[in-house]
């Protein structure tokens, strides 16, 4: 099993092969934990379509029975877990077909007996793909508090006995907060290997998940992100989301201030880290680094059930600009397409997009007053983080408001920036362009 986290309080799988009992096991923990969606999205039984009555807590459910893998897929986009229960003749197959597909991220294979070879080559299939298999022959894997697969951990007595319904501090063969749990097979070479390794010093670490694993199970730059700045293994969607923020935000040609400093410090001779920060030094409240305060703003108003009319009055009676709106260049009838796409993204990955939604209709408002008073960059990113922060069941209440008051997300501009803005260094070098004058003519001069 992966060391990083697999799993939080909104995964959802689709179960392949009907079978009640593991089914209504998963479902009765969902309820234990406080679910608010049933952990089983969808049921794959192949050859048949309909529904299957559950009991989610005392509340009769109908789960959408599928008849195939692909389709199952295609009604379920967000569940990312296929949990299959075929014997062990078709475990392999209808695995691989789920690997094959790209909302599939965990497949967990509960069949003993998949010949070892067909194992290998589903183990390469997945690491290739940065994806996980855990099994086959296993029982499963629970995220206490969060996912549960199939029968592991047994009763619902035993699961309640051992609280884990709820998230604890120890980890079950993987990292946690306080200590590091292994079970071995009696016999095997593990605990030696342990040993070893803790008296050379260990191998390096990101919040607890080793480096060899990073690269093994093919982690992203969100993913490490998701490690080194918030300390914990957040949901693939969200790497994504934090990886498609820094791709968007990388450049936006060289005449914005971050570029144009940094151009006319690489052509005044200066090496690459003082072009790079002379750049960096322009990014605040005007360019690029509202993405704090518009989140700030737009949780506190939203919080406080402001009306995007009582909040954008309220600011200009303060005299404050609405960060996160207004641009430059962008108008109205000529959006940016970086906040269309994160929009579009968040739409379809995010649970809940209730703090963009906001800040739509904030826009609206906004641009009934001025063309130019769009959401921006900054906006859409304040925004849709706030959603990402209570959408993903990954942190507490008083986390987010650490996080959001402590002002994280400027951190992901300056990030993508300086990609953009260590490019347009090594242009100006590469073109071997002069010492940079500003045409005289473009000044004001008075007496
Ligand atoms: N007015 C961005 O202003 C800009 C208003 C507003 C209420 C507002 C301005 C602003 C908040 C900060 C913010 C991030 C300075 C921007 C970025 C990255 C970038 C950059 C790129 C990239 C633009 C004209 C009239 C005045 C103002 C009023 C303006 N904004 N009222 N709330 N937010 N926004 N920054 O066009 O009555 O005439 O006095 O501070 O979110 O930085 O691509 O360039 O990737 O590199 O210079 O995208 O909006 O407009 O200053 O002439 O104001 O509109 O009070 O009203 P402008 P101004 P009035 S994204």
């Amino acid at each position: 099993m992966a060391t990083g986290q697999l799993f939080s309080r909104t995964t959802q799988a689709l179960f392949y092969n009907y079978k009640q009992l593991p089914i209504q096991r998963m479902l009765d923990f969902d309820f234990l934990c406080g679910r608010e969606t049933p952990s089983v999205a969808g049921i794959i039984n192949p050859g048949s379509e309909g529904f299957q009555k559950l009991f989610f807590g005392q509340e009769e459910i109908a789960i959408p029975v599928h008849g195939s893998i692909e389709a199952a897929c295609a009604a379920h986009p967000t569940a990312d877990v296929f949990i299959n229960f075929a014997s062990f003749r078709s475990a392999a197959a209808s695995s691989m077909s789920a690997l094959k597909q790209p909302t599939i991220r965990v497949v967990a294979i509960i069949a003993e007996g998949v010949p070892e070879s067909d194992t290998k080559h589903l183990i390469a299939y997945a690491r290739s793909n940065n994806k996980v298999v855990i099994g086959p022959a296993t029982v499963g894997g629970i995220q206490a508090g969060a996912f549960r697969i199939g029968d592991t951990a047994g009763t619902i007595d035993n699961i309640i006995a051992c609280k884990l319904y709820r998230p604890g501090s120890v980890g079950f063969v993987s990292k946690s907060i306080k200590m590091i749990v292994v079970l071995g097979e009696l016999g095997g070479q593990d605990e030696y290997s342990l040993v070893e390794a803790l008296k050379q010093g260990k191998e390096p670490c990101y919040a607890g998940v080793p480096m060899s694993s990073i690269v093994e199970q093919g982690y992203g730059v969100g993913d490490v992100i998701s490690l080194l700045w918030f300390k914990r293994s957040l949901p693939r969607y969200c790497t994504k989301f934090i990886e498609i923020c820094i791709m968007l935000c990388a450049d936006h040609g060289p005449c914005v201030s971050g570029a144009h400093n940094t151009i006319v410090t690489a052509r005044a001779g200066k090496d690459l880290v003082s072009s790079l920060v002379s750049g960096l030094l322009t990014i605040g409240p005007r360019f690029g680094g509202a993405i704090d305060d518009a989140a700030r703003y737009f949780k506190d108003a939203y919080d406080r059930g402001l009306t995007p009319y009582e909040f954008v009055e309220s600011m200009k009676k303060k005299g404050i600009r609405v960060p996160g709106i207004g641009h430059r260049i962008k108008r109205g009838d000529n959006r940016d397409k970086r906040v269309e796409l994160l929009q579009e993204f968040a739409r379809t990955n995010f649970p809940s997009v209730k703090y963009m939604e906001y800040a739509v209709q904030v826009e609206t408002y906004t641009l009934t007053k001025a063309n130019n008073l769009v959401m921006n960059v900054d906006g859409a990113i304040g925004s849709l983080f706030l959603d990402l922060l209570a959408g993903s069941g990954m942190f507490t209440k008083p986390e987010i408001d650490e996080i959001v008051e402590i002002g994280y997300l400027n951190g992901l501009f300056v990030l993508a920036r300086s990609i953009g803005l260590i490019g347009h260094t090594f242009d100006q070098k590469r073109l071997k362009q002069p010492l940079y004058r500003h045409p005289w003519e473009d000044v004001l001069y008075t007496k």
